[in-house]
């Protein structure tokens, strides 16, 4: 009986459940529950309902009639959960947008120098880190500190409800710009600095773990034990994964609520220049580094769509911006302003005002101006990479929902001058099931999962149009604040 498999991969937009089986050397998957995602607003502060999220897990699991051997877990990084002595939680769980960490980074690296924090961590310094959020925490709530026994990130909090076991995953823990790079262990001098135990931290396991089998009661009527086992819990690692490359001279962006853009490396990159670009390297899976950069991606459409009342679905969001004037006004997206402003578009219509740019009115020039900025940016971001690796890099891979957007491929392909190979669309969840069947021993490696990821879904090529039209923007943009 071929072995099948559950991911669960939930990002800051949807949750979904994808089960697997692995037959005559492809992946056959079956989508058995998605649900939606959004950080709760209360009292100014910004949360994630992580009951409700385990809540959707169950009821995914409990729907499948099919059986399964094995379940793993990925979701965005950097947030985590306290819990005490009896497994509870002891305090609300905090979302990464939250503004307690405006002004945080600076604070830290008034005390211990940036340059420092970079070479013990080689992660990128965005506001939200784990980092400024426990200090932050810890200054706030110290309660909640001292009841804790256990710092869960969100997808290791998963597991432990499955398993009641409790583990750290490493590709996940290289996100809080806590975990020392070269060490692989927790940084003591940087938890030393914000004032938080190390004994708060259990167990490192690496992709690929066996964490333990279901505990009782989750799924009575469940005979034959069901294992679960850590994918890389980080999505994003979970999703480079799964990307179908044949060479290896690549760059991808996994594209969803943000486009991480970057390669993958042997070793960390965690040089001056890197630094000086905000460049990261977050853990991978089979010790591969992801040297990448966030882009602040879908989310501006995202937060564009709901504040026009989901009156227009993604795709025709699309069709309009592809219908409107070209080249009318860029935004820097990265610009900590869009992290999480109150009304998105009038964020993006004073952003052009301010910077004598024309101001985008309708839903398709908002679109517009949101797509081709990205597009700037990932051109950039290559720019950058190039530089950084001193690698070639002409193939970008775009993985994740937006990778649906083939105006955005296009766009991607034109301004970089890059062959843009589009797809999987769930390259998390695949990454995430990969990584358990190599841990059952069905598939022997990364490489040849790869191959599995592209004989059993392709991607599609977008090659670069002969379109010039955009250059005379480019400087303006890179002097945009
Ligand atoms: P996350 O994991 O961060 O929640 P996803 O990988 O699920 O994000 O990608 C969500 C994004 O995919 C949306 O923000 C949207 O821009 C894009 N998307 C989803 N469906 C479509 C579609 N039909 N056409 C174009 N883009 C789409
Ligand atoms: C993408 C992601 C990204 C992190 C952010 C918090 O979902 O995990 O890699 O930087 O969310």
């Amino acid at each position: 009986m071929p072995k099948s498999c559950i991911a669960v991969d939930i990002g800051a937009s949807s949750g979904r459940l994808i089960r697997s089986t692995f037959e005559e050397g492809r992946l056959k998957l079956e989508e058995i529950h998605r649900f939606s995602n959004r950080m709760t607003e209360q009292d100014g502060h910004f949360f994630w309902d992580v009951d409700s999220l385990f809540q959707e897990i169950l009821t995914g699991l409990k729907g499948t009639a099919h059986r399964f051997d094995s379940v793993g877990i990925d979701t965005w990084g950097v947030d985590y959960v306290l819990v005490d002595k009896d497994g509870d939680r002891v305090s609300p769980v905090y979302a990464y947008r939250d503004h307690r960490t405006d002004g945080t980074l600076e604070k830290i690296t008034s005390v211990m120098p940036s340059e420092k924090i970079y070479e013990k961590t080689g992660i990128q310094f965005l506001p939200f880190n784990t980092l400024y959020q426990l200090y932050e925490h810890a200054r706030t709530r110290p309660q909640d500190m001292e009841g804790a026994k256990h710092l869960l990130l969100i997808p290791d909090y998963l597991h432990f409800l499955l398993t009641g076991i409790a583990t750290n995953e490493f590709t996940n823990a290289t996100t809080t710009q806590l975990f020392n790079i070269t060490d692989k262990r927790w940084d003591s001098e940087l938890l030393e600095a914000i004032g938080i135990p190390k004994s708060l931290f259990p167990v490192v396991v690496h992709p690929g773990t066996v964490i333990g089998n279901f505990k009782e009661g989750i799924l009575p009527e469940n005979d034959a034990p069901v294992k679960v086992i850590a994918p890389g819990t980080h999505d994003t690692a979970s999703a480079i994964a799964a990307i179908p490359a044949v060479s290896e001279d690549f760059a991808y962006i996994s594209s969803g609520t943000w486009s991480l853009m970057g390669i993958e490396s042997k070793t960390p990159i965690c040089t001056e220049l890197s630094r000086q670009y905000n460049f990261t390297n977050e853990g991978g899976v089979f010790d591969t580094v992801r040297v990448l950069k966030n882009i602040m991606g879908l989310w501006l459409i995202q937060e564009v769509k709901r504040l026009y009342k989901d009156r227009h679905s993604f795709a025709e969001l699309v069709r309009l911006a592809a219908a409107s004037e070209p080249f009318k006004c860029l935004v820097n997206p990265n610009s900590n302003r869009f992290l999480n402003p109150a009304n998105m578009v009038e964020e993006i219509q004073a952003y052009c005002g301010e910077t004598g740019q024309a101001v985008p009115e309708t839903p398709g020039e908002v679109a517009r101006c949101i797509f081709e900025s990205l597009a700037f940016q990932y051109r950039d971001v290559l720019k950058k990479l190039r530089s950084v690796s001193g690698k070639e890099i002409n193939r970008i891979h775009i993985v994740g929902g937006g990778c649906q957007n083939e105006f955005l491929n296009q766009l991607c392909a034109d301004f970089t001058g890059c062959t843009v190979q589009a797809g999987p669309m769930e390259a998390t969840a695949i990454g995430n099931l990969l990584l358990q069947h190599i841990a059952l021993g069905d598939i022997p490696d990364l490489k040849e999962g790869r191959k599995v990821v592209l004989e059993s879904f392709g991607n599609k090529t977008f090659v670069p149009s002969d379109s010039k039209t955009f250059l005379p923007h480019w400087d303006t943009f890179t002097r945009l604040p």
